[in-house]
């Protein structure tokens, strides 16, 4: 009995098949000459690559007169979208600040909206505090800097700066990671 029902129910699933690809044909046709008569409509692009990337510590520790903590920081040579930045052995107070030059690759003007870190809107010239191991202590405080509401052209670019702070209750011996992003919005529509 149940192989009869498997039986009968491949037709079904074919002729279901069948359908689907008729009316995908008829819409490709009616697509095409659409495209004809609008063929000389072309929209801009809106894009961004981040072309500088540095932080201030290149060997003795901002503000003290040893090298303790060191600082790497990298763009992604494949994808320009992204930057990363790895901070080895830290200490409570030691601060690093980063610059970044975001150039317009589009050929839309945007504004850089202010960056987020875990999905937290920064503020600018502000410290503000993340818990980033989640055990109800911040760990590091950052402070982003300028480039907010810029209008950038195409080839132009945005600088900014961000100051990150470790804090006393960070933990010695931890790791601690984040994400921060930034996004750029099409010139007309910032509020
Ligand atoms: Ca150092
Ligand atoms: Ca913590």
């Amino acid at each position: 009995m149940a192989l009869l029902k498997k039986k009968t129910s491949i037709p079904a699933i074919i002729g279901i098949v069948l359908v689907a690809l008729a009316i995908a044909g008829y819409s490709y046709a009616h697509w095409s000459e659409y495209i004809r008569v609008r063929g000389e409509v072309e929209t801009g692009k809106l894009d961004a690559a981040i072309v500088t990337w540095f932080c201030n510590d290149a060997g003795i520790d901002p503000g003290y007169t040893k090298d303790v903590a060191k600082c790497y920081c990298w763009i992604d040579k494949q994808d320009p979208h992204y930057a990363y930045v790895t901070i080895e052995n830290a200490y409570p107070s030691y601060e690093v600040r980063f610059t970044c030059d975001i150039e317009n690759t589009g050929t839309i003007p945007w504004f850089m909206l202010t960056p987020k870190v875990n999905g937290v809107t920064l503020v600018d010239s502000q410290w503000v505090d993340f818990d980033l191991d989640g055990d109800g202590k911040p760990d590091v405080n950052i402070m982003y800097i300028d480039g907010e509401g810029k209008q950038i052209h195409p080839g132009q670019f945005v600088e900014w700066s961000l100051r990150i702070h470790v804090k006393q209750s960070a933990t010695p011996g931890s790791t601690y990671t984040f994400t921060l992003s930034v996004e750029v919005v099409q010139w007309n529509m910032v509020e």
